[in-house]
């Protein structure tokens, strides 16, 4: 078989105008200038401003592969990758209030859709391409006053030429994917058929880990490998359980990370419910969610292959029912990059490709699928 055709679809920015917002700030989330000239310092979890730790060794460093395209685009060719559906990182316009979440959604979109526009003319102008370079998810206006204007902002995304869908993040209007107060933006993807490229940030309370010293000791490993993964779970299982998926059926969404542990769960979430059958809600009593938590999946979840391992890729299968149709690839460019400068592929892509590769060996339209057929398909790249 000829090369497969390699689609990231997890893959991050952030545009210089957002990266000045940040450098703006004086607390979470912000971007750090080191007193002695040394590299800026991104601190955008809230474990990364601890006080305990100096201002200019807090968070991690943050260099212009965050926000120069001409980087992403080096990055694609050194690692093989065709095409990119580029996305705002986290956290992205969450902490922007109600007067400018508009504004800021509206500059970052045309941002990134006009990016899309010059990358793609460039390069279709100078070689033979087999894909556009660059397509993206845009980012919301959550802050705003109501959740018309998030609908609105959804439909004029929809317009932009480049927008394949939007990125979002666990906490919708500051009280989780539960709330009734998102059917608007529900609707609005719905009508619009955008996917929802669903994100985490805020990870788990570091008491869930032993306390601050404890989450310390060990850098990022227990808020990125644990605290994320768990925070996408909770978020799509309090949809799932606030009957989301029965009231907005046609729903498209993309889950980071494999869906967190939502594959290996889903049995006992469902058996969970099987046990409560009804729930209580300001007061009153409630039937649980109708559709089954594996029709779901099948139906409305879409997973990404970013999970470093066969066993994480299994369970993505089997949890979206015994297809690869519904598992997409990604790096999570630029974050994990090499702990040193030698110019050779990054370690975390490798091992995504190599997952990839021993899952499905013997199944040569499976891996094509998984590494860019099915972005291709799912989103329209052409
Ligand atoms: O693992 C990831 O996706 C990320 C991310 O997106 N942002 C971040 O701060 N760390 C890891």
């Amino acid at each position: 078989m000829s090369n497969p055709l390699v689609v990231d679809i997890h893959t991050h920015v952030y545009p210089p105008a957002y990266i000045e917002m940040l450098r703006a700030r004086k607390k979470v989330p912000y971007i750090h200038d080191p007193s002695d000239g040394g590299p800026p310092r991104l601190i955008i979890l809230a474990s990364d401003d601890d006080s305990s730790i100096p201002v200019d060794e807090r968070g991690r460093p943050v260099d212009s592969s965050y926000s120069d395209i001409k980087v992403k685009l080096d990055f694609m060719q050194k690692h093989g990758i065709d095409c990119s559906v580029i996305s705002l990182a986290n956290p992205w316009l969450d902490f922007v209030g109600e007067e400018q979440a508009s504004e800021w959604a509206q500059k970052i979109n045309d941002d990134l859709d006009s990016t899309c526009t010059q990358v793609n003319t460039t390069v279709s102008q100078t070689q033979s391409a087999r894909l556009p370079r660059l397509f993206a998810f845009g980012t919301l206006p959550l802050g705003a006053p109501g959740p018309e204007a998030i609908a609105d902002e959804l439909h004029r995304i929809k317009t932009l030429r480049h927008m394949r869908g939007v990125i979002m993040g666990t906490t919708g209007r500051g009280h989780g994917l539960d709330d009734p107060g998102l059917d608007p933006v529900w609707k609005a993807l719905e009508d619009t058929q955008l996917m929802l490229f669903l994100h985490p940030h805020y990870g788990l309370p570091d008491e869930a880990f032993g306390g601050p010293e404890v989450v310390r000791r060990y850098g990022h490993v227990l808020p990125l490998a644990l605290g994320f993964p768990l925070e996408t779970t909770i978020a799509v299982t309090r949809m799932y359980l606030s009957g989301v998926f029965d009231r907005f059926p046609k729903l498209q969404i993309l889950l980071a990370h494999s869906g967190g542990t939502l594959p290996f769960l889903a049995g006992r979430i469902e058996s969970c419910i099987a046990h409560e059958r009804t729930f209580k809600v300001n007061g009153g009593t409630v039937q649980g969610p109708q559709r089954g938590i594996w029709d779901v999946l099948k139906t409305n979840i879409y997973l990404d292959a970013v999970v470093y391992g066969t066993a994480g890729m299994k369970a993505a299968v089997e949890a979206s029912g015994g297809t690869t149709d519904r598992l997409l690839f990604g790096t999570d460019h630029p974050f994990f990059p090499p702990l040193s400068d030698e110019d050779e592929q990054w370690t975390s892509v490798v091992t995504n490709y190599k997952a990839i590769n021993k899952t499905f060996e013997k199944d040569g339209d499976a891996v094509a699928g998984v590494l860019g057929g099915n972005a291709i398909r799912i989103l329209n790249l052409k």
